[in-house]
């Protein structure tokens, strides 16, 4: 192989990894909790494990059922020093939790929609797919938003729970 050949070949090959590697946003090992909150955050899985775990069902976009382990929501926004419970009044009943992925994806809840004092349903963020960790392409964290009648708000690779007011 010539020289020149040799290069164009090189050039070629640190191309096409440079193109794949744009296609492939992989998720941080880490999720940050952002906005209006007194303790900003980045929790790792490792600080999932310490925290109580909850599973909850959730059926695929072909129907199937599975179950999904991972941290309820609530303790999360508790641990950010989010309004919640008691504080869940007036004005802070006008704030919402964005959930922000790796692919650009984003979902909003209000903070209403994740508490225990307005609601039984519980929303985590997974970790978790049966025992494992998620696949490469839905994890490492995933929100699992059960009772719907589409997984469209279950958002994988999530990155950032941000916090804000509505009205601002
Ligand atoms: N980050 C991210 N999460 C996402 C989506 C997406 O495009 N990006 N699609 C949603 C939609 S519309 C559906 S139906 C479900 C599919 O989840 P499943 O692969 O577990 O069936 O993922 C949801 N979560
Ligand atoms: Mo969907």
């Amino acid at each position: 192989m010539s020289i020149s050949r040799f290069y164009g070949v090189l050039l070629l090959a640190c191309f096409s990894f440079c193109v794949s590697q744009a296609q492939v946003k992989e998720a941080p090992a880490y999720v940050k909790v952002t906005g209006e909150v007194t303790r900003p955050l980045q929790l790792t899985a490792a600080d999932l494990a310490r925290m109580k775990r909850t599973t909850v069902q959730l059926k695929d976009r072909d129907g199937k059922e599975h179950a999904y382990t991972g941290v309820d929501v609530q303790d999360i926004l508790n641990l950010a020093g989010v309004t919640t419970g008691e504080q869940l009044r007036r004005e802070n009943l006008t704030k919402y939790m964005l959930a922000r992925c790796a692919d650009g994806y984003e979902v909003l809840f209000s903070l209403a929609e994740l508490d225990s004092a307005f609601t039984d349903r519980r929303v985590i963020l997974a970790d978790d797919l049966e025992g494992k960790p998620l696949p490469a392409g839905k994890g490492p964290f995933r929100l699992v938003v059960p009772g719907e009648h589409r997984p469209a708000r279950s958002c994988q690779q999530v990155v950032e729970l941000i916090i804000r007011f509505a009205k601002d």
